[in-house]
């Protein structure tokens, strides 16, 4: 039997109903991986091929106000109204119909995103998860952040890890019903620790993570090696938190993510997200490492670097790269 989203949401809800209060906010933050999720093994369920581990970005993220109205479902993101066609708002209604409690209640979604959605980062990862931390409290469900983690996987993958803050991993899990594929916080702080963004292209991507991904499982000869490769990374990546290494979390960040790029690049046609700048910075980025500037870069699917460095760097990178956007992913821990 397929499970579909909907059995997996009457499962973690386990007849939880009750009366909306008026109105919920919440807000999430983006994150970024270090160990990438690319590939699903069940696309209904959104369930990876294999674990992940990400960074949060502190106060970049989403805020979510829900609220429950008459009539039909709308959406503002940014302060302006979301036409109801729009791919974005259609996602949006399709995700809130598995929670309506009865067919005729709709929302009010008033959605913020904190991070630059205009410069290409912002994702559906703190959307969705700001989403249900606001129907959680909206409902008074009451559910744990394992059992919203599951709900906002069923909106996007990567939205499981947007419900913690700091270091997060995401196990891939076995079971056919999802229920072991959640994101944990690891329980490491490192204050030092910078991230950069750096805005190459703003235009829309031609082929998002979603049919992207599928493509790749489906067409590139290199996508066979991946699962071994994200599984030695990830454990790599545990121990060099635990030591403080940053140059060894560093390497591996870079790796990873030029592992996932390769494994696009061999799809057919190819999935080619880098741009001439793109491939510009990189190279700057190694020269700079080998006149000995601790810095590594990761990229998702798309054109933009983000940057990982420490916070003795900051001065150096932000003369090299001055429209550099740094977040200090702990910073609320100081
Ligand atoms: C990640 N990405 O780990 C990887 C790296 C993009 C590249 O998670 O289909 O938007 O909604 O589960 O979560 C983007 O994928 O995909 C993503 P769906 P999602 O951050």
């Amino acid at each position: 039997m397929t499970l579909t989203k909907k059995d997996v949401v009457s499962n973690v809800l386990r007849g939880r109903t009750s009366m909306p209060r008026a109105e919920a906010k919440a807000f999430a933050p983006a994150n970024i991986a270090l160990c990438k999720y690319w590939g699903k093994r069940n696309e209904e369920l959104n369930l990876p091929v294999t674990s992940s581990l990400s960074l949060s970005l502190g106060p970049l993220g989403s805020e979510v106000v829900l609220a429950t109205c008459e009539g039909s479902d709308r959406v503002e993101l940014n302060g302006e109204a979301v036409p109801e066609r729009a791919p974005f708002a259609a996602r949006l209604f399709e995700f809130l119909d598995l929670f309506r409690p009865t067919p005729a209640t709709h929302f009010n979604v008033i959605a913020r995103n904190t991070i630059p959605t205009a410069a290409g980062f912002a994702s559906s990862a703190s959307g969705f998860a700001a989403l249900v931390t606001a129907l959680n409290d909206l409902f008074g469900w009451g559910l744990d952040k394992r059992a919203c983690s599951i709900l906002a996987r069923l909106g996007s993958g990567s939205a499981s890890r947007s419900v913690y803050e700091g270091f997060v991993e995401w196990h891939a899990g076995s079971r056919e019903d999802g229920m072991d594929s959640y994101a944990e916080p690891l329980d490491a702080r490192w204050p030092e620790l910078r991230l950069g963004l750096l805005t190459i292209s703003s235009e829309t991507k031609k082929t998002g993570s979603r049919p992207g991904m599928k493509h790749t499982i489906e067409t590139s000869p290199l996508y066979a090696a991946w699962p071994a490769k994200a599984t030695r990374d990830l454990a790599e990546l545990k121990s060099a938190i635990v030591a403080r290494d940053f140059e060894r979390l560093g390497r591996t960040a870079e790796s990873n993510a030029l592992a996932m790029h390769a494994t696009m690049i061999a799809a057919w046609p190819t999935l080619l997200y880098w741009l001439p700048e793109s491939v510009r910075m990189m190279q700057r980025i190694v020269a700079m490492r080998e006149d000995g500037v601790p810095l590594f870069f990761t990229m998702d699917a798309g054109p933009n670097i983000k940057l990982l460095f420490l916070e003795q760097s900051e001065p150096r990178i932000r003369e090299v790269f001055p429209d550099v956007q740094v977040v200090a992913p702990f910073s609320a821990y100081r």
